[in-house]
């Protein structure tokens, strides 16, 4: 495919791991990287990147949902993903922009999908992703010890949200399920080493994300 026609399509990347991985960091870097390219780009986020899935955010996160249980607050994650993708990421992408996701349908196959049977996440994902499935996704793998120390040295006097305050063996079940997920789409699912330095994750997205949309750039940097 031609540069220019590249141009013309939107792509969607989505970033993936757990707390403190370095997701947000690296998409603002990935996002420079493709501008620099001469790509438009939109950075968003999930749960929230349209104002009704921030409104659901807000209220996920809060933990008011919590006691309705992981099916009531599936749906809720579903529910914002719909408005995120129907007013955010497709026009995005219908217009040549390309999107970068912090965390997308994978974060609620592992998080909902630990307390949740496979159909339902199945079905949930079915009705909200329909054909706009990413076509790469960036997952950073860190141990969860470690993501939770740097998320705690990011901002010490937070108040803990609703799946922060939960326990490190819970994060660590949820990195397992992560690399699983990995294992099982490898075609979609590209994993880091987030325990590197943030510059090298970076040179490493950047060069994975080069090969796989065929990027070009001036001595390939
Ligand atoms: N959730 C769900 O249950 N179901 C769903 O379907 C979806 C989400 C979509 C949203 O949390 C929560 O919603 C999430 C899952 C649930 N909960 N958890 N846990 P959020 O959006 O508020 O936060 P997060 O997604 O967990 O990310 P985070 O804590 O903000 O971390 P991050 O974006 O991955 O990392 P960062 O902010 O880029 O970096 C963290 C710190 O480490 C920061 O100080 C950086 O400067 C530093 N850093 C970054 N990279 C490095 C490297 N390589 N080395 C050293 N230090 C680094």
């Amino acid at each position: 495919m031609s540069a220019d026609k590249a141009r013309a399509m939107g792509r969607f990347i989505t970033f993936e791991g757990g707390e403190g991985s370095g997701k947000s960091t690296q998409v603002k870097l990935l996002a420079g990287h493709l501008r620099g390219a001469g790509y438009a780009v939109l950075e968003t986020r999930e749960p929230g990147g349209s104002p009704n899935a921030e409104a659901i955010r807000e209220y996920l996160l809060s933990g008011k949902a919590e006691d309705k249980g992981p099916k009531a607050e599936a749906m809720l994650f579903a529910a914002a993903r719909m408005d995120h993708l129907e007013n955010t990421i497709r026009p995005a992408l219908q217009a040549g922009t390309w999107v970068l996701c912090d965390r997308f349908m994978d974060s609620t196959r592992v998080y909902q999908g630990l307390d949740l049977d496979a159909q339902t996440i199945d079905l949930l994902e079915k009705i909200t992703v329909e054909k706009t499935r990413p076509d790469m996704t960036i997952l950073l793998d860190l141990p969860a010890k470690e993501g939770l120390n740097r998320a705690r040295m990011r901002d010490p006097d937070a108040v803990r949200d609703r799946f922060e305050k939960e326990e490190e063996p819970v994060h660590e079940a949820r990195r397992q399920a992560f690399l699983k997920l990995a294992d099982s789409d490898p075609g979609r699912i590209s994993v880091f080493d987030a325990s590197r330095p943030a510059h090298i994750v970076e040179t490493m997205v950047w060069k994975a994300c080069r090969r796989r949309f065929d990027i070009r750039t001036p001595m390939g940097v």
